[in-house]
């Protein structure tokens, strides 16, 4: 099933995800609507506040549906490490057609469970590092367009106020 994706400036965005204590069947059949509706808006990933629900869990795809064995579900993840900078382009499917660069860590390790609880460690760099913060900030309640710098912000900020008194937002 298709969840609706809720937009800034749902408070739900900006709450920390509860963590996540039960790993039964409504807890996968959430990952699996949440790969679906992260498909049909084009994402490579997507975290459960965005569909209005404040856990900590995301899913993940790069390959967007291609390749099966490239579907991550992360529940209660962390960053354990980081190393150096990249500086590129962001989307975030709660702020459709704003993309900015933001500075990320270019390699990251986290932990995580997977759906059925087993905790996991896992390495990624370039794109899969920086979807790995993105996901994990949106758990925190940490939103791309606060990693953006002063300037950036105020001015999407705006282009976001000018489109809610269009009604295009
Ligand atoms: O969490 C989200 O809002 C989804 C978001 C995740 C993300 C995108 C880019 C970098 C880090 C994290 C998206 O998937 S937006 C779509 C997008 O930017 C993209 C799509 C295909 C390839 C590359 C980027
Ligand atoms: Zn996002």
């Amino acid at each position: 099933m298709i969840l609706k994706i809720v937009k800034y400036p749902d408070p739900v965005l900006q709450q920390p995800g509860e963590p996540v204590t039960e790993f039964d069947d409504e807890l996968r059949n959430l990952a699996a609507d949440m790969f679906e509706t992260a498909y049909a808006s084009q994402g490579i990933g997507l975290a459960a506040p965005q569909v209005g629900v404040s856990k900590r869990l995301t899913v993940i795809d790069l390959s967007q549906g291609k390749d099966p064995e490239q579907k991550l579900v992360l529940v209660n993840p962390e960053v354990i490490l980081s190393e150096g900078k990249q500086y590129e382009e962001e989307g975030c499917l709660s702020f459709p057609d704003i993309r900015e660069k933001v500075v990320r860590a270019a390699k990251v390790r986290i932990r995580a469970q997977d759906e059925n609880g087993k905790w996991f460690e896992m390495d990624g760099d370039e794109l899969l590092a920086r979807c790995f913060q993105h996901e994990i900030d949106h758990l925190d309640g940490v939103l791309f367009i606060f990693r953006m710098s002063p300037l950036k912000r105020s001015l999407n900020l705006r282009k976001i106020r000018k489109m809610q008194n269009d009604g295009t937002w």
